[in-house]
């Protein structure tokens, strides 16, 4: 039998004839998942936009959300975090604030299904567009899913009362059509693909980025308002979309920041540095 090139894979729009399929068309999007080894593998393709999906009953991880952010866009799709069990936090505002993505664009919905708050306009923003949902096991998935389609397909499962943690409850692979007109793609695969997005698949998005930063005039370039900034300049031309750089930036924070944890003596020069910065700030603050 023919094969044929790329192997289809869910969301594929394919030609067949009355046997087999013979051609699949070009892909919008394809959200794959990186391999520690440096392969990738393809898990949907064509998803418009990728629900974040976190459980406010469990403190915000904003590093995870925003490495998720940075995998949908990489997908070529467009990320919505939506903070699900809203009814269980007393404070919606903040907690929408500690995700902190609105500077990249990015929109922010706290839902309860509960209380069904939140629930239209996170149906809305689906509405005719092919979607997929993202979150650890228990962030509220399913119940969200079920909330979406007004009826119950998606089995739900109990969160374990001491850790917030929930079961595995998510085994077969599914596509849902929306009431208002929407497919849900929804397979165990897509579903826990932020967890597998570590540094070094990260920064192997922003190859395009890091391949203009090395033409830039500085090798210690911070990409601001440098002379002969390269990056800044393809922003300038359009070449490359702000958004990007900043999520660029986004990321590297995060790598730095993940990097002073781990590593005690850059975690030294840190403290060191920024007690001399705390030190200038209190002496500029000094009357007189
Ligand atoms: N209070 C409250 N609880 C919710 C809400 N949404 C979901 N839950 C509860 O959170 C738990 C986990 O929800 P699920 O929808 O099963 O989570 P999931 O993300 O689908 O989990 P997996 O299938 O393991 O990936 C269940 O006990 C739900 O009843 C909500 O809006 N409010
Ligand atoms: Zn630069």
């Amino acid at each position: 039998m023919a094969t044929v090139d790329p192997v289809p894979i869910v969301g594929d729009w394919v030609v067949t004839n009355d046997e087999a399929v013979v051609d699949v068309l070009p892909r919008a999007s394809l959200l794959r998942r990186q391999d520690p080894d440096g392969g990738e593998q393809p898990l949907v393709a064509n998803v418009d936009a990728v629900l974040v999906v976190c459980g406010l009953d469990r403190p915000v991880k904003a590093g995870r959300i925003q490495r998720v952010i940075v995998l949908a866009w990489d997908a070529g799709a467009t990320p919505i975090v939506v903070l699900t069990k809203a009814d269980v936090t007393k404070d919606v505002d903040a907690a929408i604030a500690d995700v902190d993505v609105t500077n990249l664009g990015v929109e922010v919905i706290a839902v309860s299904a509960t209380s069904g708050f939140g629930i239209d306009v996170v149906r809305e923003r689906c509405a005719g567009r092919t979607i997929a949902m993202i979150g650890e096991s228990g962030a509220g998935k399913s119940t969200l899913t079920n909330a979406l389609l007004g009826e119950d397909v998606a089995s739900t499962g109990d969160v374990r009362a001491s850790d917030s943690k929930g079961r595995h409850t998510t085994t077969s692979r599914q596509i849902h059509l929306l009431p208002g007109g929407g497919v849900l793609v929804d397979t165990p695969g897509i579903r826990g693909v932020g967890l597998w997005v570590d540094d070094e698949s990260v920064t192997a998005m922003f190859g395009d980025v890091e391949l203009l930063a090395e033409e830039c005039h500085f090798t210690d370039c911070g990409h601001t308002n440098e002379p002969g900034c390269a990056v800044h300049l393809a922003v300038e031309s359009g070449e490359l979309p702000a958004e990007r750089l900043e999520a660029w930036r986004m990321v590297r924070r995060e790598a730095q920041s993940m990097e002073r944890r781990s590593d005690p003596r850059a975690r030294h020069a840190y403290d060191r540095q920024f007690g001399r910065v705390a030190k200038e700030a209190q002496k500029r603050k000094r009357p007189g």
